[in-house]
């Protein structure tokens, strides 16, 4: 099971994670991602929803029209690990595509 990350540890990588930041009050980190239109929007959570469950490491999410925000912690864990740094930039790297 990965391991929560260092507060210096999680820092060193957040500041690497474009849009990310650490959620106030909850041991996580989110994002707003923003969208041409809600297609596109639902294409990239489609996309994403098949590497969570590949990787057995599920987003927080809400969808409106053309926004998701997106919030991320691995509960098994209670706080934020590498799994989820690693998720974060596969979403990053994956909504430049949509
Ligand atoms: N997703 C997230 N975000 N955190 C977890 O701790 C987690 C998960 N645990 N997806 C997984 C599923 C676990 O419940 C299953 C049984 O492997």
């Amino acid at each position: 099971m990965s391991e929560k990350l260092s507060s210096k540890k999680r820092n060193e990588n957040l500041n690497k994670l474009q849009g990310w930041k650490k959620t106030r009050g909850k041991d996580s980190i989110e994002k707003e991602f923003i969208f041409k239109d809600f297609q596109s929007a639902f294409a990239w959570m489609t996309r994403m929803a098949l590497l969570a469950e590949k990787m057995d490491h599920h987003p927080e999410w809400f969808n409106v029209y053309n926004k998701v925000n997106v919030t991320l912690t691995t509960h098994d864990a209670g706080g934020i690990t590498q799994l989820d740094i690693n998720l974060a930039k596969a979403m990053n790297q994956t909504a430049k595509k949509y």
